[in-house]
C-alpha cells in the first residue's frame, strides 16, 4: 500500500506506534489513537519562549538534545520599559548555558528566518507558535505547541499527537492575474471553516502545486493553522530544492512526493484558476467573501507584513504596485518584511526606496502589529492586513474592523483608499516576481552556543518569574461557574497579547488580565473563590481555545485556581496545554445542556479524579439548580497521568525523583 507525504515523515520519526498491524506495508496506527514522534528541530519565540526555557530548567534538563534548537526573538521587541531586554537577556544567555542557537531581535520573525536558514524537508519541527506549520511549505512536518512540551523536545524527548486524518487538497491550474497564495488559503479556509478539523493534517497534492513556489506554499501552510489542523504539508520537490539551493542549502534537500497509490480520509479540489482575490472579514478569519464584494469599503489603515505574507516575493510584488505612485491620503500604510534578509535585499536592488517614496512607515521586521504591540488603528476604525487573525481586538482597538487580504490587494487599497478589487484597475498591471536565483544570506545575528558552556551564567533579571506549580488533581471538583462564554473563544479573549505581552515570563503578574477584554472582573472573582478554596470552572461552547499556541492561557487560569473547562469543544494545542496544566478538559456528552449552565451556578463533580483515571465520563451537578449533566473526556494513559499529579511539570519532576 502507498504512502503519502505526511505518512512517510511520521513514519520515519515514530518513536511509540499504535495499534494498526503494518504489515501489508500501511502505518503502525489508526487515526485518533496516540502516538510519540522524534523531534529533530524546534524553534521557540521570546513570547512563548521565556516560559519554555523556564520550564525546560525547572524539569531538570541541562542541554539541548535536539539536533537543532533555534530560540528567536520577535515579538516582544518594541521594548517599552526594561522587560522586554530583561527577557531577551535570559533568552540569549539560557540558548548559550544549554546550547541553542539564539536569533537576536531585528533578525526577523522566526517562521520566516526558520524557512529561510534551518527548515529541511522529512524533518520534524516543533514549535512554540501555532504558525510553525509554515515548514510545512517546503516538505516539512512542522507542528505548534505549548512551551512545555517544545521545551520536553528541546530535551530530546518525543512529542505525543494524535496520529493525524489526512486530508488531501488536491490543486489543479493556475493562479490567474490578481490572485495570490493568500486568497487560496483564504479560499481553503471557507471550505473547511475555522471549527470541526482537529486531529487532520492537510496534504496538498495534485498538478497546480508545481505552480506555487515556496513562499507561496508557506503562506498557505502558515495559515492553514487558523483551519485548527494539526499543521499542512507541501510535497518537497524541484521547486523546493531551487528555493533551498538559492538560501546555499540545496545539502538539505530530498524529494517527498506522495506514491502514486497513496490514500487519504478525504480529498478537497481546489481549481487555482478560479481562485479570486478574498479577504476574511471581522471577526474572524473564516469569515470569508471575496474582494469584489467589499470593494468601495473605506479603508484607514493597510498592513503588510507578518509571518503569512512577508517574503521577498510578497514585498517586491507590493513594490511594484506602489512604484511611481503615492499611498492615499487618508490612509496610514505600514511594511514590516519578515526577516532582515528580505529587508535587506529590498534595499540593496531598490525596491525599499520605492516603498518608502510611496509614503509607507516601515516597520521593524518582527511582529510588531500582527500581535497588537503597536500600529493599532483608530477607533471604529478600517484596518486592512495580511497576517492571518483579525479577532476582535487583537488589533489593539476593540471597535476596529480588520480585514485580512493579500498583500496585491491590500497595496491597490492603499493607492485608493478603498477596498478595490484588484482586477477591475487597468491603470496598473498585475506584477509578475520571480525568485532570485540566489537570495543574499547572512547569518551574523544567529548566535551559536559556545562548545564549552560549564562557566556560563543565566542572566535573570526581575521580570523573570518563577513557574508555577500545579497541584495534584483533588478527589472531587467543587466550586463555581466562574465565566460563560460563548462559542471561537480564541486564547486572545483568554489571555490578551499587545500591550500585556511584557508579562509572559511573570504569571503572577500577567494572571491579573487573563479574559481581560471579555470580563475585566474575572480575574479577581477567580482569585477570590481559590482563596476561599472553591474551584474555578469555565464554560464554554464550540470550538474553545482557538488560535495561538500560548499555554499562558491554561497556566494563568491555573494559576487563578481554575481546574476544569466544560465546552462543546476545545481546539487542539489548548486541550494539551490544559492537561499540561493540570486543568480537565471535558465536554458535553448532549450539546444543548450547555443552555441549562449560567455563569455564578454552584458546581461539583464528584469523584473527577476517578472519571480521569477511567472512562472518563463525569456528572457535573448543578447545587443551585439540583439538576445534573453528563460530562465525558477522552483521554489517553500518559494524559491522566499527567492530571493526576497536576500537570506536566510535576510528571516529569516526580519520575525524575
Ligand atoms: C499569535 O500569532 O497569536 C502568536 C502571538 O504568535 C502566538 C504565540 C504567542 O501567543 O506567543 C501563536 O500563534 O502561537
Ligand atoms: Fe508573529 Fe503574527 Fe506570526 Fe504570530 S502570527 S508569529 S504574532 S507574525
Amino acid at each position: 500500500m502507498g504512502l503519502n507525504v505526511t505518512e512517510k515523515i511520521l513514519l520515519a520519526h515514530v518513536k511509540k506506534k499504535g495499534s494498526a498491524d503494518c504489515d501489508a506495508g500501511g502505518v503502525p496506527w489508526t487515526a485518533g489513537e496516540e502516538i510519540a514522534i522524534r523531534i529533530d528541530q524546534t524553534l521557540t519565540q521570546d513570547a512563548t519562549g521565556t516560559m519554555a526555557f523556564l520550564q525546560f530548567e525547572s524539569m531538570g534538563l541541562d542541554k539541548v538534545k535536539a539536533d537543532l534548537a533555534v530560540s528567536y526573538v520577535d515579538h516582544n521587541t518594541v521594548q517599552v520599559g526594561p522587560e522586554n531586554a530583561d527577557d531577551h537577556a535570559y533568552l540569549q544567555s539560557a540558548a548559550a548555558k544549554y546550547g541553542a542557537v539564539f536569533s537576536k531581535p531585528g533578525n526577523g520573525i522566526c517562521h520566516q528566518l526558520h524557512l529561510e536558514r534551518f527548515g529541511a524537508p522529512g524533518k520534524t519541527l516543533l514549535g512554540s507558535d501555532s504558525h510553525t506549520p509554515t515548514g510545512g511549505g517546503i516538505g516539512m512536518i512542522a507542528i505548534g505547541a505549548g512551551g512545555i512540551d517544545v521545551a520536553v523536545a528541546m530535551g530530546g524527548g518525543v512529542f505525543n499527537l494524535n496520529a493525524p486524518k489526512v486530508i488531501r487538497v488536491e490543486l489543479t491550474g493556475r493562479l490567474q492575474q490578481w490572485a495570490a497564495a493568500k486568497d487560496v488559503i483564504l479560499k481553503i479556509l471557507d471550505v473547511f471553516s475555522t471549527k470541526g478539523n482537529v486531529g487532520c493534517i492537510i496534504e496538498y497534492g495534485g498538478p497546480g502545486v508545481a505552480s506555487l513556489d515556496v513562499p507561496e506554499r508557506a503562506t498557505i501552510t502558515n495559515m492553514g493553522a487558523e483551519c485548527g489542523v494539526t499543521t499542512s504539508v507541501f510535497p518537497s520537490d524541484d521547486t523546493t530544492r531551487q528555493f533551498l539551493e538559492a538560501q546555499g542549502r540545496a545539502d538539505v534537500w530530498q524529494e517527498i512526493v506522495a506514491d502514486e497509490d497513496a490514500t487519504y480520509d478525504r480529498t478537497v479540489n481546489i481549481e487555482l484558476d478560479k481562485i479570486e482575490p478574498m479577504a476574511a472579514t471581522p471577526h474572524s478569519p473564516g469569515n470569508i467573501s471575496s474582494v469584489m464584494s467589499l470593494s468601495g469599503t473605506k479603508v484607514h489603515q493597510v498592513l503588510i507584513g507578518s509571518c503569512t505574507n512577508s517574503s521577498y516575493r510578497d514585498l517586491k510584488t507590493v513594490a511594484k504596485i506602489l512604484e511611481g505612485r503615492k499611498v492615499h491620503s487618508d490612509v496610514e500604510l505600514g511594511i514590516a518584511p519578515g526577516s532582515r534578509q528580505v529587508m535587506c535585499m529590498l534595499a540593496r536592488e531598490g525596491s525599499l526606496g520605492k516603498l518608502l517614496e510611496s509614503g509607507a512607515r516601515l516597520l521593524e521586521n518582527a511582529c510588531g502589529f500582527c500581535i497588537g504591540n503597536s500600529m493599532s488603528p483608530g477607533t471604529n476604525e478600517v484596518s486592512l492586513r495580511t497576517s492571518n487573525r483579525n479577532f476582535e481586538g487583537r488589533s489593539g482597538t476593540m471597535s476596529a474592523r480588520v480585514f485580512l487580504v493579500s498583500p496585491q490587494t491590500a497595496a491597490v487599497a492603499a493607492l485608493y483608499g478603498h477596498v478595490v478589487d484588484p482586477r477591475s484597475i487597468e491603470e496598473i498591471s498585475c506584477p509578475v516576481v520571480r525568485l532570485p536565483k540566489k537570495f543574499d544570506t547572512d547569518d551574523s545575528m544567529f548566535i551559536n552556543p559556545p562548545k564549552d558552556r560549564s562557566e556560563l551564567e543565566v542572566i535573570r533579571g526581575p521580570n523573570i518569574g518563577n513557574v508555577p506549580q500545579g497541584a495534584p488533581l483533588p478527589e472531587d471538583l467543587s466550586g463555581v461557574a466562574t465565566i460563560k462564554v460563548g462559542d471561537k473563544i480564541t486564547t486572545d479573549h483568554i489571555m490578551p497579547a499587545g500591550k500585556r505581552l511584557k508579562y509572559r515570563s511573570n504569571v503572577k503578574a500577567y494572571s491579573e488580565f487573563v479574559f481581560e477584554n471579555t470580563d475585566p472582573d474575572f480575574a479577581s472573582r477567580a482569585a477570590n473563590h481559590r482563596d476561599a478554596g472553591l474551584h474555578n470552572f469555565i464554560i464554554a461552547g464550540e470550538s474553545y481555545g482557538q488560535g495561538s499556541s500560548r499555554e499562558h492561557a491554561a497556566l494563568c487560569p491555573m494559576f487563578l485556581g481554575v481546574r476544569a473547562v466544560v465546552a462543546k469543544s476545545i481546539e487542539r494545542i489548548h486541550l494539551a496545554n490544559l492537561i499540561n496544566f493540570g486543568i480537565v478538559p471535558l465536554v458535553f456528552e448532549n450539546d444543548a445542556d450547555y443552555d441549562k449552565l449560567d455563569e455564578g451556578d454552584r458546581l461539583e463533580i464528584r469523584e473527577i479524579a476517578k472519571a480521569v483515571k477511567g472512562d472518563g465520563r463525569a456528572e457535573l451537578t448543578i447545587d443551585t439548580k439540583n439538576i445534573s449533566i453528563p460530562l465525558k473526556t477522552d483521554l489517553s494513559d500518559r494524559q491522566k497521568k499527567i492530571l493526576k499529579v497536576g500537570g506536566l511539570l510535576n510528571s516529569v519532576v516526580g519520575k525524575k525523583k
